[in-house]
């Protein structure tokens, strides 16, 4: 493992352009629950029912309180020295791209700035009548909440599964995984498309990818590096010579 972390140490010294994707994995040290796994989020709600378009039509009510539940949890906690040390690297990077498939808005507020929250950020909400997007971070927004514009019910600025992601979004994110020299691959379990497919977009045309989780993921074999480890201690040891 240590050689490891100084090899790919160099290999960051040495790379133009580098492209992180990040998952749940890298806010769990921040104390949010991941999705997947012992004491991940889908084994106390189904995903049928809080986290697709139907569920939403079916019981607005039931993914309100869903969305109010992590909101009030993330409201207490903040980013932590994994987040911080993607700001680190953002600012010795030339041409750098966060992709997040996180909604928690943690990077954000840890500093990044060249970053696509390509499944949204919770602290917007969506008018599903004139689909007027605003940004509220109230802890709790009620059970219906509604669009002071027109009245409307409004949603989490979410992708649910089934729903397209932001094309221009998305667009940006491949592109960046298609031209970078470096693709870090942090905290996800590399099961959702098509966030999962861009590292072998990233591998394909050429880049090395890295791979840091606590655990193996089905995308482990394919990686040039795989660094086992929780992301708050690793990614800080990668930047400790930007410091
Ligand atoms: C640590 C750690 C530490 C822990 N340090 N590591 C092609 C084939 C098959 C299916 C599809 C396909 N294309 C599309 C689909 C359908 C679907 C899909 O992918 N299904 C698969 C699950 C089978 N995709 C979609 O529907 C997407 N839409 C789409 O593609 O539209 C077009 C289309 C539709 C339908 C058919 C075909 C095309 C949309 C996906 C939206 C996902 N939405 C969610 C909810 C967002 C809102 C919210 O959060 O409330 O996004 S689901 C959930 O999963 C969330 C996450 O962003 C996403 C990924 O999860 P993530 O981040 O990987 O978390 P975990 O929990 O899975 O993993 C955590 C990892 O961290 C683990 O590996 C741990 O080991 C690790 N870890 N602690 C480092 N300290
Ligand atoms: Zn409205």
């Amino acid at each position: 493992m240590e050689k490891n972390i100084n090899e790919l140490k160099e290999v960051i010294t040495h790379s133009k352009r580098i492209t992180v994707l990040t998952g749940a994995g890298i806010s769990a040290e921040s104390g949010v629950p991941t999705f997947r796994g012992s004491g991940g989020i889908w084994r106390n709600y189904q995903v049928t029912d809080v986290a697709t378009p139907q569920a939403f039509a079916r019981d607005p009510e039931l993914v309100w309180e869903f969305y109010n539940w992590r909101r009030d949890l993330i409201s207490k906690i903040t980013f932590n020295p994994g987040h911080k040390a993607l700001v680190t690297l953002e600012k010795h990077v030339n041409d750098f791209t966060l992709i997040t498939q996180n909604v928690d808005g943690l990077h954000r507020e840890a500093g990044s700035q060249r970053l696509l929250e390509i499944h949204g950020n919770f602290w917007e909400v969506t008018c599903t009548k004139c689909s007027k997007v605003t940004m509220d971070r109230s802890q709790n927004m009620g059970t219906l909440p509604k669009c002071s514009q027109c009245g409307g019910l409004l949603r989490p600025h979410v992708i649910w599964f089934g729903e397209s992601l932001d094309p221009d979004i998305i667009h940006k994110a491949i592109e960046a995984s298609q031209n970078c020299d470096l693709m870090l691959i942090v905290g996800t379990s590399g099961v959702v498309q098509p966030a999962a497919s861009l590292a072998y977009q990233a591998k394909a045309e050429g880049a090395v990818v890295a791979e840091i989780n606590i655990e193996q993921t089905p995308q482990s074999g394919h990686m040039d590096f795989v660094l086992t480890g929780p992301a708050g201690k690793i990614l800080p040891m990668l930047v400790e010579d930007f410091n």
